[in-house]
């Protein structure tokens, strides 16, 4: 095809195309396919499903929320026959979960596994989506369900002389499907997010020497792991549906039970008190179940980091070492807080070292391993790269998706992302984007916003058959007041502090916004719940261009 913005043919036209056979690709499909009776063709890159499960096949990789809320709740008999072997589920059995659904709905029937969507255009005249594949005709629908998820696009690697290396380079976000053996083997990891501290911790016990590369410590706290115990296991599935009510209530969609409202308003022991209580716990318990103010007040804070602090210099036997773990230039939860099993006591193992890279920055990598700015060279055999993605908005904007008069979604979100409750876009009817920027997504157990999100498009595709109108999409006026909106309650928490992916801060050149609605998952659920009940107050139903509100 030469012209992009007016294609003319197409091979078969469905109701809906869903991107992707992730956790919100496949319940996209089973919704609109099985619930409203569309046509639907889901479009996976892979070869199967699973998302970032499917991708993120590295050691030690494994959710961090509970496993029996990280999960579909929209089938009571899912819930019922799916037994979890793990308070927290490593990848494998993740993996094994999203399958077991695809086959018990009969989803993989409906998806072309090994196809990318190289573009998407809307055709205004015809109300439909013409979307482009990779290897294929290109096929018409009248919705476009994007379900890329938040972290699948992985951030360029920027070292100077990466091609130059001789060894083997993994990448956490792309990792062999056979696994890897460290054995005997010198690794480097570059990164220590969420990925590298649960890859470091796996690779630090296999590796004969393990190099470390740190440009930012990291607040990372127990997760809490271990066997699941089938009399909770039994307790769970009494009442499950009082269980993700209660989740749906809490700010992280997750059962916990409501926080102290302030840690400066209690003394130093109870304060002790409740931290030690959370850290004992594991989970997300210590950032989000403790004190109210951890995120919101700078002081309040200082109380939860420095907690974790001292945690990290009683573990760490190597002092030096134990201070350069110390983070100290961001609030703690101002990026996305890691969960660990023995990470810190990865560093008291002989042959493992860290490079802090404030003090040294590398300066390139070498035929034979990675040279830093005080000129040592670290001879490595292994390079492992887990150095985040190009979150929220990168995995929409690789699409190349162009709305009315052809215009690309890189040029409408050039400043950073514009959305209406973070699910659609002006100027891209029928477009809805599950768990977009803009929307709770990742601070929100993630299954859980993704049926919202779903549930909310297939509610509207319902309410637009029933009044037999063509397109739903955002008033520029909704979508400018939310997207202030947006903004004005991230500048209320402390999440702006830090240069994190979060607030798109982690790619160079990158607008800097925050990426997720902070007001939480019930305070998100009643505004939507609103919008619905007063018609789709903020979006304009039905065709033609909009120039107003
Ligand atoms: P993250 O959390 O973005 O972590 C990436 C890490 O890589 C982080 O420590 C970065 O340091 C480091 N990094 C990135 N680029 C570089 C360069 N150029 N040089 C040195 N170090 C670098 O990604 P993850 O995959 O760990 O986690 C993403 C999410 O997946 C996680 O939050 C969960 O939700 C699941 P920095 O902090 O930028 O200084």
């Amino acid at each position: 095809m030469t012209d992009q913005t007016t294609p003319a043919q197409y091979d078969r036209e469905y109701g809906a195309v869903v991107i992707g056979a992730g956790f919100a690709g496949l319940y996209a499909m089973h919704r609109l396919r099985d619930g409203l009776g569309l046509s639907v063709l889901g479009v996976e890159v892979g070869d199967d499903v699973g998302g970032t499960w499917y991708w993120n096949r590295y050691p030690g990789a494994r959710c961090d929320i509970e496993s029996y809320s990280y999960s579909y709740s929209f089938s009571e008999e899912l819930q019922q026959e799916w037994s979890w072997s793990e308070r927290f589920a490593a990848q494998p059995e993740i993996l094994r979960y999203l399958n077991h659904v695809a086959d018990r709905f009969d989803l993989r029937r409906d998806f072309r596994f090994g196809t990318r969507v190289t573009a998407a255009t809307w055709d205004d005249d015809a109300h439909r989506w013409l979307v482009e594949l990779d290897g294929g005709a290109p096929v018409r629908a009248q919705y476009l369900i994007s379900g890329v998820g938040c972290l699948s696009a992985a951030k360029d690697p920027d070292f100077a002389g990466l091609d130059e290396f001789g060894g083997t380079l993994y990448a956490t976000s792309r990792w062999p499907h056979e696994g890897v053996d460290f054995t005997g083997r010198r690794v480097a990891v570059i990164g220590t997010g969420a990925s590298g501290i649960q890859a470091i911790t796996e690779i630090g016990k296999q590796a004969r020497e393990l190099t470390v590369f740190q440009r930012t410590a990291n607040y990372a706290t127990p997760i809490g792991n271990g066997a699941m115990d089938p009399e909770f296991d039994r307790r769970l599935k009494a009442d499950y549906p009082a269980l993700r009510e209660k989740s749906r209530e809490h700010f992280l969609g997750v059962p916990y039970d409501l926080v102290q409202p302030s840690a400066l308003a209690v003394d130093d022991e109870e304060r002790h008190r409740v931290y030690q209580e959370r850290w004992d716990q594991g989970g997300f318990r210590l950032f989000f179940d403790s004190f109210a103010d951890v995120v919101l007040d700078r002081a309040a804070n200082e109380t939860a980091a420095e907690f974790i602090r001292g945690k990290i210099r009683e573990r760490v036997e190597d002092p030096a070492v134990a201070e350069a773990l110390c983070p100290t230039d961001h609030p703690y939860a101002t990026k996305r807080p890691p969960l660990e099993t023995n990470y810190y006591e990865t560093y008291n193992r002989d042959g493992v070292r860290l490079v802090d890279l404030r003090a040294t920055p590398i300066e390139r990598i070498t035929p034979t391993g990675i040279r830093t700015a005080d000129g040592v060279e670290h001879e490595v055999d292994d390079i492992v790269l887990a150095t985040g993605f190009d979150a929220m908005t990168g995995p929409l904007l690789r699409l190349n998706l162009r709305g009315r008069d052809g215009v690309p979604l890189t040029e409408r979100w050039a400043d950073g992302p514009h959305t209406y409750l973070g699910l659609m876009v002006h100027g891209f009817p029928n477009l809805f984007t599950v768990t977009g920027p803009q929307s709770p997504s990742v601070l929100y157990n993630m299954p859980l916003a993704i049926e919202d999100h779903v549930d909310f498009a297939a509610g509207a595709i319902e309410y637009l058959r029933e009044r037999d109108l063509p397109c739903i999409e955002p008033t520029p006026d909704a979508e400018r007041d939310w997207v202030a909106h947006t903004a004005e309650v991230a500048a209320r928490t402390l999440i702006p502090e830090a240069k994190s992916w979060w607030m798109g801060s982690n790619v160079p050149g990158k607008p800097r916004a925050c990426m997720v609605y902070l007001a939480g998952a019930p305070a998100y659920r009643q505004i939507c719940a609103d919008v619905v009940a007063n018609g789709y107050r903020g979006f304009r139903l039905g065709a033609g261009q909009l120039t107003g509100s």
